[in-house]
């Protein structure tokens, strides 16, 4: 059995916070003195803030890269237990990240109890599984070059639906309880497949990989505009992602990752329609400047993820605890410390959400009501215009995180020590962005 102990020295981590406690102190009480003027109870807001939590994708720990090239970093990790201790580091001193959404095959191991404990031991379990049939695997028998789910040849579907069960099966031994599928599946060119032939295929091969999902299971469906094919993919946006997952049934839900729709598409409107469909599955999270960029979430447009968690918390107080959509980072770091982005976009996201609750919502639906814009706007913009960090920093310290994860972080040199521990590997491949 692995023995895991803390990736941060616990000493560390309470030097670090003992050096900032006080000024947290005061700060945390001033803006209690100036919520509680809104009546607004700060330590209520702390909680929820607290119990927020984001899956770490396994590949966002490794150095990401584009079309042209991937510049390795130093320490990246060498396999799914590199990746576990990275993600640990991440949950030590965020405590917003506790779980890791794995992605098969590059994570497969030999041995998923013992992956299991490992990750527990780190206070780590697992989110939704990744299924992969956009790129060939050594010793794979067919090629997706042309499509997987929806290939023309039901051999290669056949392959590609028997992949998403093994993906199954790995995440029951791990205590997952949802499949990702995600196709890279469509035309560059037009004429190329038959639109609507092409999406028949797909739903004849997404009901047989739905068939086999565990009762409690759910089945997420990511939709993406466009890349790898260039002209159509086969599960374009909301709207197909929708009818599929309605044709599959209740148990299938559609994912919005933030950067899979056309330029200045109004990413919260989807979320409010696919929440009132019942159909909302969660998220990957990321931001983009262009296209699906997959940069930092909220390093570029902000005030759009607060909108989105504005939704998210509309859905929470029409729906109850019945509403918990999935939460998972799903970005590119291909010019930072993975992990010191990571903890910065987990940071954002829990910022997004922690102003999303302070929209004074009897305001907003009352200027609603009444026809009027500039107070509607202005309860939105209150909320966002409030600087949350002091809440952000209390709900970690209260879960024995760090008050400043990052200073902290770089203050322990885990990056160095991991570089010295893990050697680089010639020809080391690149991280997958999906
Ligand atoms: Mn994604």
């Amino acid at each position: 059995m692995q023995i895991t102990t803390p990736p941060i020295d616990p000493a560390l981590l309470e030097r670090e916070n003992a050096s900032r406690r006080a000024a947290l102190a005061a700060d945390y009480a001033g803006l209690g003195e100036r919520l509680a003027r809104r009546g607004v109870a700060l330590d209520r807001i702390t909680e929820q803030v607290a119990a927020f939590g984001v899956a770490i994708p396994s590949w966002g720990v490794g150095t990401g890269g584009t079309r042209f090239a991937r510049f390795p970093g130093p320490g990246e990790p060498r396999n799914v237990l590199d990746k576990l201790r990275d993600c640990g580091v991440i949950q030590q001193l965020t405590r917003t990240t506790p779980t890791v959404s794995l992605h098969i095959p590059w994570d497969k191991a030999p041995d998923y109890r013992e992956l299991r404990q490992v990750a527990a031991g780190y206070g780590l379990a697992f989110d939704a599984m990744n299924s992969n049939t956009f790129q060939d695997q050594r010793d794979q028998r067919l090629s997706y070059k042309f499509g997987s789910l929806s290939h023309v040849d039901p051999a290669v579907r056949a392959q590609a639906v028997a992949h998403n069960l093994e993906c199954i099966e790995i995440g029951r031994q791990l205590g997952s309880t949802a499949l990702t599928v995600w196709i890279a599946d469509g035309a560059n060119f037009p004429g190329q497949h038959h639109l609507t032939r092409a999406f028949e295929r797909y739903l004849d091969s997404a009901r047989q990989i739905y068939a086999a999902l565990p009762d409690d299971w759910l089945m997420f469906i990511e939709h993406k505009l466009f890349e790898p094919a260039f002209y159509a993919t086969v599960i374009n946006d909301w709207g197909t992602s929708y009818i599929a997952a309605t044709r599959l049934g209740d148990k299938a839900r559609c994912l919005v990752d933030l950067g899979h729709h056309a330029p200045h598409t109004n990413i919260e409107q989807i979320v409010a329609r696919l929440i009132h469909a019942g159909k909302l599955a969660g998220f990957h999270f990321n931001d983009s400047k262009y296209g699906d960029d997959d940069l930092d979430a909220g390093s570029i447009n902000p005030y759009q993820l607060f909108l989105v968690f504005n939704e998210l918390v509309e859905g929470a107080l029409a729906l109850g605890t019945a509403f918990r959509p999935a939460y998972m980072m799903d970005q590119s770091h291909n010019v930072t410390d993975p992990i010191e982005s990571l903890m910065t976009s987990a940071h954002e996201l829990q910022r997004a959400y922690a102003m999303a609750l302070l929209v004074d919502r009897g305001a907003l639906h009352s200027a609603q009501d009444g026809n009027d814009a500039i107070l509607a706007g202005r309860a939105l913009k209150q909320a966002f215009a409030t600087d949350v960090e002091p809440i952000l920093a209390e709900a970690r310290r209260r879960q024995g995180g760090a008050i400043d994860p990052l200073a902290t972080y770089r203050a322990s040199r885990y990056r160095e020590r991991s570089d010295a521990e893990r050697p680089r590997q010639a020809g080391a491949s690149g991280s997958g962005i999906v």
